[in-house]
């Protein structure tokens, strides 16, 4: 069979049927049970379970298993997509649909002027019933948001990550890349690759707000738009390579097949991969492709340009006294650089300054921050935007039982443009102000489907978030 065409959910014709069998798969796999891998809640298992849920002996090794804030992100979800798109695909099949159903992808990046839907829920999601007044299986615990609105504005579904022109990075201090960190196999906590931080993380928590499935990495699969949004995320990649020759997977044997992953296929037999085996969509398990993957064109104005993996480590620029608690609607606090070694010790400018958030840990779905930098504007301060921290994932990166979890989430601004505004390198600054402006979550529906009730009434913890240290490094 030629390989399936993964297709723009809002450019679908009315006429399409692909969301409609979607519909009716999603509402066969729901009543399978959980031991099935098969089965809606085993699929969502695979990517992450809530706390005490008891694992099945069978499915030890299957659960549990997504790779965030690491170099095996785009992989292993590429993997599991295509697990799952499988699985849908079989059942769609066998409900009598067409032999080569394929998910549809989500594009809320897409300019509102080819398409002015772009930021909206999918309509079908949208509905709690059908037409004839049933339930709708794309329905979920979300978010409230008017017609599928959630708001989705520039800083949500930005882009800017498709200008990384390294993929991943080893060296403290600097940005990871467009993929994410060097790491072994790794259940969460610290540094996102550019592209799981904006638009991904960002995409969850304004899906889920307060309470939803999107906004917790153990429930967010058990959301039918969950899989679309991977499926974009899933296709920036192939756009991130399309931009030119210099944006280049891993060549690195550690990346490419010294961890194996395992999931089932279609027809419920246990499979194997490893990244290597990730690379050319047409070969992934039944093979796919996109209906476009266009070159981007900010890429060809201006590329970021990355120290290298393997350089030599950044110098310290200076760091907050303390641990910051995010309390209130705005938190500011201070870096304060260190003579005589900091930055003005630099006898030319800084090629580079990346201001790092680390060890963020805390619990709940506290939602995004705004982070600003006060530069000074006709001797005025100003506070300029520099990124925004997102949490996503905060609370299983912050929990001590985990294998890899409790040191928390990372991230790294590049902010040598205001730096150079700033004349950080001139004695007399001494410090510099961060002010973190709290996004704030929407508040999410109580209901839930009528099968995945038990996920619902899991109480969240109330939410709070603390940067464990502000720093500063040069390069
Ligand atoms: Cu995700």
């Amino acid at each position: 069979m030629a390989a399936r065409i993964r297709r723009n959910v809002w450019k679908l014709d009315r006429s399409d049927e692909t969301l409609a069998w979607y519909g009716k798969a999603v509402a066969a796999l729901i009543r399978r049970p959980i031991e099935d891998p098969s089965s809606w809640r085993y699929l969502a298992a695979v990517h992450g379970t809530p706390q005490g849920m008891a694992t099945p002996a069978s499915a030890r090794g299957y659960w549990d298993q997504c790779q965030h804030q690491s170099w095996f992100f785009l992989p292993w979800h590429r993997g599991y997509l295509a697990s799952f798109e499988a699985t849908i695909a079989k059942t769609v099949k066998d409900l009598g649909g067409p032999a080569d159903w394929a998910l549809p992808f989500w594009d809320y990046s897409e300019s509102l002027s080819t398409e002015r839907n772009a930021r909206l829920l999918p309509s079908a999601f949208v509905e709690r019933t059908l037409g004839d007044g049933s339930p709708n299986p794309l329905w979920s615990r979300r978010a409230r948001a008017p017609g599928g609105n959630f708001e989705l504005d520039d800083t949500a579904v930005s882009t800017g990550a498709l200008r990384f022109t390294n993929f991943t990075n080893s060296r403290p201090g600097v940005p990871s890349g467009f993929g994410g960190p060097e790491t072994g196999f790794n259940p969460g906590g610290g540094d996102n690759g550019g592209i799981e931080s904006v638009p991904h993380n960002r995409i969850h928590v304004k899906i889920g707000g307060d309470s939803g499935f999107m906004s917790d990495p153990s429930t967010a699969a058990l959301d039918p738009i969950f899989w679309l949004h991977h499926a974009n995320i899933d296709r920036l990649w192939e756009v991130w390579r399309n931009q030119g020759p210099q944006f280049q997977d891993p060549s690195d044997e550690r990346w490419l097949t010294s961890v194996v992953f395992q999931m089932h296929d279609g027809d419920g037999r246990p499979i194997t991969f490893r990244c290597a085996d990730m690379l050319d969509t047409t070969k992934v398990l039944h093979g796919y492709t996109y209906e476009a993957v266009p070159v981007a064109q900010e890429a060809e104005l201006e590329s970021v340009e990355m120290a290298m993996a393997g350089g030599a480590r950044p110098e310290f620029g200076g760091e907050s006294e303390g641990p910051v608690v995010l309390t209130g609607p705005t938190t500011k606090a201070d870096v304060v650089l260190v003579p005589p070694s900091g930055l003005e010790a630099a006898t030319a400018e800084p090629r580079h300054v990346y201001l790092n958030l680390e060890n963020i840990t805390g619990a709940g779905i506290p939602g995004d921050y705004l982070v600003y930098i006060d530069v000074p504007d006709d001797d005025q301060p100003t506070a300029s935007f520099i990124g925004v921290m997102t949490t996503f994932g905060l609370e299983r990166a912050s929990d001590k039982s985990l294998s890899h979890g409790g040191s928390g989430l990372s991230q790294v601004f590049e902010i040598t443009e205001l730096a150079s505004q700033l004349k950080l390198s001139e004695a007399n600054v001494s410090r510099l102000k961060v002010t973190f402006v709290r996004e704030g979550v929407a508040k999410a529906d109580a209901d839930a489907p009528a099968e995945l009730a038990d996920y619902a009434a899991v109480q969240r913890k109330p939410a709070n978030v603390t940067v464990g240290k502000i720093s500063l490094f040069y390069d």
